[in-house]
């Protein structure tokens, strides 16, 4: 444990991972972070001092070397002539689009920033014009649905559906790490209709780095893909915003960084089209510059905090270590934030859902998703508060962990009542709330939940901002401290080694190739000898087929799909040369998969 001795971050480590020398085989989506390597030896407070430096490198200057950044000159310029699409389509919505889509949390984010922009535009009383599609349908919003990320023709297929009968169709592709081969379908689709479409592509790797491997009925890569979107940037026919922002905190993980910066990008390219539609405010370079920056406050208010975000990590930490639960209840938009950060888990640390999960005021009324209510495809789809009432409080302990998560705007006498029902449980209680500067109303009421609660974490904002730009900040806030909590207290629990997810399911082909590059950084064993014990655990068996041998990697990960532990196995397996019997009981008896490597690895 590094516990006691001060976690100080130099301006050379925050930089190290730009050397051209650094991990050079890796996409920077995909390197490991030089500041984060002794991340799953950190006491709760270091987490969050060493999460907090890893997001300040997305607000990083450009220094002019090698990566473009957030508030880069071209960066800006291309913000720019994409809010004025946007502007364009707001003034004549007739038979127009602008649609956003992506994969597990890019299609989520697309989902919450659509959601926030369409209600603006209700509230002008103008017609909503933008649209969501996510991977494998709205279930993929609170749940894993790591395989259809695989699909370009799915990807094509439900863009064409969406955009039916429409004349001019903005089209936003997320994938962080310029891989998701469901967005490049989408992203062919929309070049072979250029008089309907223009394609924009949201990610966070300079376009040379993009995936160059094959993709299931396609002749392009998603970089050769890109390679055609860059012809087509010069006529202004397709747009690239790629800015670099660090290697994430985990390992390839972009729920984090690369989901705040999706957030961040896209939001203020729509609030200028906004502005500059209905209020008459053009699009400026400076502008667009100070309100990037300006979420760099948010990230500076809400890691001032490190004092109240500390305990939350180590109580969810607590939870998960005794095998409880960890419960986000949550109100308005953050509350969103609480379901989304929940659903994150299961795929990135291989979590089960009853261990994570989030509640939000209002379910699937305040949700408004595009295929409604999904409650009857089973318990880990019951989102509302009535819900948890019902399906997870009874069992409530003091082990359990809930944290209620709001803001000002909500009804603090409804999460009072809340709050006394889980208190009656549990005194495991933990308050998150948004206000801003001189509320002393909602500050009366607040100190309701205050008294029923063991630690309370109130973060305030400056008045001075309009209010739809606040509500963006609490969102971001929100994002920044759920994922340190949820992030850290998985850390606590032992599941990361260094700073890798060495239980990472391998579930559709850009997680099997991060499975095999583990395996080979950890084991030191060749390709080929990763490849066979990733196999030996996928189809538990210690001898492989020729049948097994001959078939592709979407076999793999569907096969996959039906089982658990498939990386620590094969890890045991070409540290040891046992069988994948014994490197069963082996982790049987050392449940935290970290210690279990760090065993052998000494
Ligand atoms: C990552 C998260 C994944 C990704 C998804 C899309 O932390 O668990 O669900 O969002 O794989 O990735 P990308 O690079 O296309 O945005």
């Amino acid at each position: 444990m590094h516990a006691g001795r001060e976690w100080t971050c130099s301006p050379a480590a925050m930089h190290a991972w730009e050397s051209p020398d650094y991990e050079p085989s890796l996409p920077v989506s995909e390197k490991s972070n030089p500041l984060t390597r002794d991340i799953d030896r950190a006491s709760a407070s270091h987490i969050v001092r060493i999460l907090q430096a890893t997001d300040a490198q997305m607000f990083q200057e450009d220094t002019g070397a090698t990566y473009k950044r957030l508030v880069s000159k071209q960066v800006v310029e291309t913000l720019m002539e994409v809010a004025e699409k946007v502007e364009l389509i707001l003034k004549d919505p007739r038979d127009s689009l602008v649609v956003l889509s992506g994969c597990g949390t890019s299609g989520r984010l697309a989902f919450l920033i659509t959601s926030d922009f369409n209600k603006a535009l209700r509230e002008l009383n103008q017609s909503p014009v933008y649209r969501y599609i996510i991977a494998g349908g709205d279930r993929a919003l609170l749940s894993s649905q790591e395989a259809p990320e695989d699909d370009p023709e799915l990807g094509a297929l439900s863009l064409k559906k969406v955009c039916e009968g429409k004349k001019h169709v903005l089209f936003i592709g997320i994938s962080c790490g310029l891989s998701a081969p469901f967005v490049a379908g989408q992203l062919d689709f929309c070049m072979q209709h250029l008089e309907v479409f223009t394609p924009v592509l949201v990610g966070f790797n300079p376009s040379h780095q993009a995936r160059d491997d094959p993709m299931s009925g396609c002749t392009f890569t998603f970089r050769s893909l890109v390679q055609r979107m860059e012809e087509l940037s010069k006529s202004k026919k397709a747009f690239l915003i790629n800015p670099a922002v660090g290697p994430e905190a985990v390992s390839g993980s972009s729920r984090m960084k690369g989901g705040s910066a999706t957030k961040i990008l896209l939001e203020v390219v729509f609030s200028a089209a906004h502005a500059a539609a209905f209020t008459n405010s053009p699009i400026t370079f400076k502008g667009i510059q100070e309100h990037v920056d300006a979420y760099r406050q948010s990230l500076d208010i809400t890691y001032s905090h490190t004092e109240g975000i500390t305990p939350l990590l180590e109580a969810a930490g607590q939870s998960l270590r005794h095998g409880k639960r960890v419960c986000y209840l949550g109100w308005g938009s953050v509350g969103i934030l609480g379901l989304i950060d929940a659903s994150e888990c299961n795929p990135t640390f291989g979590a089960d859902f009853e261990d994570v999960r989030g509640f939000i005021s209002g379910g699937y009324g305040q949700l408004n998703n595009n295929e409604g209510p999904l409650s009857s495809l089973g318990p880990d789809f019951c989102i509302s508060h009535e819900d948890f009432l019902r399906q997870v409080l009874p069992s409530l302990d003091d082990w359990d962990t809930v944290l209620l998560i709001y803001t000002h705007s909500d009804s603090v006498s409804e999460v009072a009542k809340l709050a006394l029902r889980v208190r009656g449980k549990t005194s495991n209680i933990h308050a998150v709330y948004h206000q801003v500067d001189g509320d002393t109303a909602a500050a009366v009421q607040q100190s309701d939940v205050n008294k029923l609660c063991s630690s309370s974490l109130k973060i305030t904002w400056p008045s001075s901002a309009p209010e739809s730009f606040l509500r963006m900040q609490w969102e971001l806030s929100t994002k920044l401290l759920l994922n340190a909590v949820s992030t850290g207290a998985h850390i606590l629990k032992g599941k990361i080694y260094q700073n890798h997810m060495i239980d990472v399911q391998v579930t559709n082909s850009k997680l099997y190739c991060r499975a095999l590059r583990l395996l080979q950084k950890l084991s030191g064993c060749t390709e080929s000898k990763c490849e066979e014990a990733l196999l030996r655990a996928i189809y538990n068996s210690d001898t492989l087929t020729a049948e097994i041998t001959s078939s592709d990697v979407g076999s793999h990960t569907q096969t996959a799909r039906n089982r658990t532990e498939v990386v620590p196995l094969a890890l045991v397996c070409l540290l040891t040369g046992c069988s994948l019997q014994e490197a069963e009981s082996h982790l049987r008896r050392h449940v935290i998969v970290r210690e279990a490597v760090a065993a052998h690895m000494s």
